[in-house]
């Protein structure tokens, strides 16, 4: 225990050093402090999560649509675009499937490889299986990271597949939906209820057939949805994303849209959903390892045989259940 507590109070005490270092551009900083929130203490994470209270806000620009659908491609893109405007970027790829689709990541890897000497960008991979599930792992607090390591803008990439692109909005200030032709995406789209986060939609391979067509049918979806008028109208940009054409189009709803969330004050309600999102995680992370813990002396199978045996009603059960692991909440 004495040499875990020295680890962990010498880890506390290089977290400024290490923000430092981050802010000057070394990635081992940064590196190093998502570490530490990934695979930190509680006591850790509470540390590094105190170190960067209050930071300023980057934009984060969050991308999500089917695999394959270029995600990544539009990323590299963005990439290059913010640098060329002298922001400093983080790129966030969480992976929903990382022991299946390793090798995506990877690609991904070297794709962006001709970014990996300037200081100005942080490009990492995060796996979502974790404490909760989703994007409910280390992200949220990972954000937070990035913004007191002095990043302007962060790119969080998910692929879409059920909650998770909805996480995704929790988390991000604007969304991106992108889907392309052939993939009967935007029927899709609207079914998954995605147009319904979608800050910009972007048809993208709009080099390849199909595309205005898959363009005008998201323009009739949305058109039937009953928006305010004073609501943000969700864009829609054709892309090729590897040629760039439509790049510009996209900074330009990108930027609007950034403009829209500060002048009418959505930028800091976004700021309080994300973090309502972030506190209930954390809390749910808790409640979850305390249930199937099994230092209480009570455990859900020795309940169940008895609610199987009509000992106890189900109810009954998890009052207790509830009230042996209430005591050990605490992180
Ligand atoms: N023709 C065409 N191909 C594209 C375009 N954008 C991406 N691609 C190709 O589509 C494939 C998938 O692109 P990615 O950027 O890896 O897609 P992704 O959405 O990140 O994929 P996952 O992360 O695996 O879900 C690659 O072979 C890209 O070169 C585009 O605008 N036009
Ligand atoms: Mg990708």
């Amino acid at each position: 225990v004495t040499a875990g507590t020295a680890v962990t109070n010498r880890t506390a005490q290089n977290i400024p050093e290490l923000l430092d270092a981050a802010r000057a551009g070394h990635d081992r900083g940064t590196a190093k402090l998502i570490s530490l929130v990934e695979n930190g203490s509680a006591d850790t994470r509470r540390a590094v999560a105190t170190a960067c209270a209050g930071s300023q806000w980057a934009e984060i620009i969050g991308l999500t649509g089917s695999p394959g659908v270029g995600k990544s491609t539009a990323v590299n893109a963005l990439l290059s675009a913010y640098r060329d405007r002298d922001r400093r970027v983080a790129v966030l790829a969480v992976d929903p499937s990382s022991p299946f689709s390793g090798g995506a990541v990877l690609g991904d890897r070297i794709r962006m490889q001709h970014h990996a000497l300037d200081a100005g960008i942080y490009i990492r991979s995060m796996a979502s299986r974790g404490r909760l599930g989703g994007l409910a792992t280390a992200a949220p607090e990972t954000l937070r990271v990035l913004e007191a390591c002095g990043f302007d803008v962060v790119l969080l990439e998910t692929v879409g597949v059920g909650q998770v692109e909805v996480d995704v909005a929790t988390h991000a200030d604007t969304t991106v939906v992108l889907v392309a032709p052939g993939m009967g995406d935007s029927i899709q789209a609207a079914k998954a209820g995605i147009l319904e986060i979608a800050d910009v939609l972007v048809v993208n391979k709009a080099d390849r057939d199909g595309a205005p067509r898959v363009a005008a049918e998201l323009a009739d979806m949305l058109a039937l949805a009953d928006r305010p008028p004073h609501a943000w109208h969700p864009p829609i940009v054709s892309l090729a994303a590897p040629a760039g054409d439509g790049l510009p189009e996209l900074l330009h709803a990108l930027d609007d849209h950034a403009t829209w969330l500060t002048r009418t004050g959505q930028r800091q309600e976004r700021r309080t959903s994300q973090a309502a999102a972030q506190i209930q995680g954390l809390a749910l992370g808790r409640l979850r390892s305390a249930l199937i813990g099994r230092d209480h002396g009570i455990t859900i199978q020795a309940l169940a045989a008895e609610v199987a045996s009509g000992a106890i009603d189900p109810y009954a059960a998890a009052d207790q259940l509830l009230g042996a692991s209430g005591r050990l909440c605490r992180d």
